[in-house]
């Protein structure tokens, strides 16, 4: 994914994220590019509107078809293969294995809902595939597009300073990240952890590993029972650990 294209009732809510941080620089870089379309320019009413209420009745509002088959025809136009992306807690769950899909398969349209949902027929004729940012229920796609969007950016070339900071962080091998520390060497009668203040950077990437290997057992022993990941370095750790 080098572009992204966001459908959205709320383009403000992705221009923050353009103006920040890691995102921002991709954008200025060229390594990313990101743009955004609102399908209420192309609602077909005096009052632009683009939802109307659900069939069968209840509470709430459903967004409507048409507007928003319009609004993904502008947005395919300008990216590469446009996969077409809708973020929703029926999706497939993100994790980092799939935001490395994302960064390295075609270009995304990610489509944001709001109200109580899009009408069903836009996901089955248009939408592609389905993500979930987790198991909870936001009042909108925006958030979870953004969290997507940050994800990949770190992951895209040339985004990042340090070129391997992306590999030795958290879950590059498939485990949490070890504990870090900085100056002062004492704060508020604590220490660091003396390994890191001598110069052996074989001792201290060992003592890292061996860190980020017990936090992930002490916090998140499903990451390491889960066969579907590679990571052979947590493997080689938990045969010498053991
Ligand atoms: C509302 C609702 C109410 C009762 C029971 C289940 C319910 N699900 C929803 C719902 O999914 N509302 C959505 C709001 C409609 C589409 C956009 N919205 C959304 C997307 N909320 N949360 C997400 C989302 C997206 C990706 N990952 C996690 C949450």
């Amino acid at each position: 994914m080098r572009r992204v294209a966001v459908v959205t009732l709320f383009p403000e809510l992705i221009d923050a994220l353009a103006a920040c941080g890691m995102t921002r620089r991709a954008v200025e870089c060229g390594a990313l590019d990101i743009s955004r379309v609102n399908p209420r320019d192309f609602a077909d009413n005096a009052y632009r509107r683009v939802d109307d209420r659900p069939y069968g009745g209840g509470p709430g509002m459903v967004m409507m078809a048409e507007p928003l088959d319009q609004a993904i025809d502008r947005a395919l136009d300008g990216v590469d293969g446009g996969r077409v992306t809708y973020l929703s807690p029926q999706g497939r769950r993100l994790d980092q294995a799939l935001v490395r899909e994302i960064a390295t398969g075609p270009d995304r349209v990610l489509l944001c809902g709001r109200y109580e949902g899009v009408d069903e027929r836009v996901i089955e004729r248009r939408v592609d595939e389905e993500i979930s940012i987790g198991d909870y229920v936001l009042a909108g796609g925006e958030l979870a597009a953004m969290v997507v969007i940050e994800a990949v950016v770190r992951l895209l070339p040339g985004v990042l300073g340090n070129a391997d900071s992306a590999d030795q962080d958290s879950f590059s091998d498939g485990l949490l990240d070890c504990r870090h520390y900085t100056r002062p060497e004492t704060w508020q009668g604590m220490t660091v952890p003396s390994v890191l203040l001598g110069g052996n950077h074989d001792a201290i990437h060992r003592w890292r590993q061996a860190d980020a290997l017990a936090r992930t057992r002490a916090r998140r022993p499903d990451l390491l029972n889960d066969a579907s990941r590679e990571a052979p370095a947590r493997r080689r750790l938990e045969r010498t650990d053991e």
